[in-house]
């Protein structure tokens, strides 16, 4: 294979074959990530991609990065679906000496040498911004809340939940069901719809993500509620139709999670394929939006 640079009025750069394996398609969150990855991961700005979607499955992100080792790709990228038993597929990549670089969600590890570098938000950052503001609204309301948990083991999941519940202790809101959705709006609806037969009196929804709290929106309306009044919604993403429902009113509070991760990849690529020294961990800087904000944001808003 030719190295290095002199090639007719190139950028002097070789191409840098690259494997990705995506979560899924579950939300607008990840059809954003999805987005940036293959918008920067371009022939144009010398990258191979090769992309393949596990549609939520750990098995199918294990078969998909044994190909790209398979394939012999210069560097492979995945966002694990959940964060535990990674340890002996990655150890095939490292002895096939593929740098791997985790974005998005991290890997439950005792061993760190088995990827570069991890680019993503603090989910249970996240978490807390949301169980913060619910906690300075809300406390001394007695308020019920119902949580909508992400992917069973994943690690927004994990995190998000734990920041909220470290964030509401001591203050009277209490959490009397928490149950998975798996990040999708139907199963948001689904499980929300559950929630309104079972119980009479809940206050707020703490969902771990939009699409799911737009689930729980259609499933208030059905049950003849108005969400964002009779019941309080907080949720974490801030992609579009979140912050159009949070504009509307349906939604009082959303922490953004930022989806644009494919500039850092590129960049994090090629200083690995490079053999330069990078960051073990790129933590992604999040805001947060009420009402308000999200009518001022909504314009020039990206995703
Ligand atoms: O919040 C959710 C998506 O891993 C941060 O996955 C991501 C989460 C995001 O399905 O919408």
């Amino acid at each position: 294979e030719p190295t290095g640079a002199a090639e007719e009025g190139g950028s002097g750069d070789e191409t840098i074959a690259i494997g990705f394996s995506q979560v899924g398609a579950e939300s607008g969150w990840r059809a954003a990530n999805t987005k940036s990855i293959q918008d920067t991961l371009t022939a144009e700005n010398g990258f191979d991609l090769s992309f393949s979607d596990a549609q939520q499955k750990q098995e199918n992100q294990i078969q998909a990065i044994r190909s790209y080792i398979a394939q012999g790709v210069d560097v492979i990228a995945f966002s694990p679906v959940v964060e535990t038993g990674w340890d002996p597929v990655l150890q095939e990549a490292k002895s096939a000496g593929i740098p791997v670089v985790l974005t998005d969600r991290a890997v439950d590890s005792e061993d760190d040498t088995l990827y570069e570098s991890f680019i993503g938000s603090d989910f249970v950052l996240e978490g807390e911004m949301a169980g913060e503001w619910a906690a300075e609204q809300y406390d001394g309301e007695g308020f019920q809340v119902v949580e909508l948990q992400g992917t069973t083991g994943s690690a927004p999941a994990i995190d998000r939940k734990e920041g909220f519940a470290t964030a509401i202790e001591g203050t009277d809101l209490e959490i009397i069901d928490s149950q998975t959705g798996n990040f999708t709006r139907t199963e948001g609806k689904q499980v929300m719809e559950g929630f309104l037969q079972k119980y009479d009196d809940i206050d707020l929804v703490f969902a771990h993500n939009d699409d799911m709290g737009l689930g729980a929106i259609e499933a208030i309306e059905a049950a003849g509620m108005v969400p964002g009044e009779d019941i309080k919604i907080i949720t974490i993403d801030a992609v579009k139709d979140g912050m159009q429902a949070l504009a509307d009113g349906k939604i009082n509070y959303i922490v953004e999670c930022n989806p644009l991760l494919g500039p850092d990849l590129a960049d994090i690529a090629k200083k690995v394929v490079a053999g330069e020294e990078v960051e073990k961990r790129i933590v992604v800087k999040d805001e947060a939006f009420d009402q308000e904000a999200a009518i001022e944001a909504l314009p020039t808003r990206e995703y």
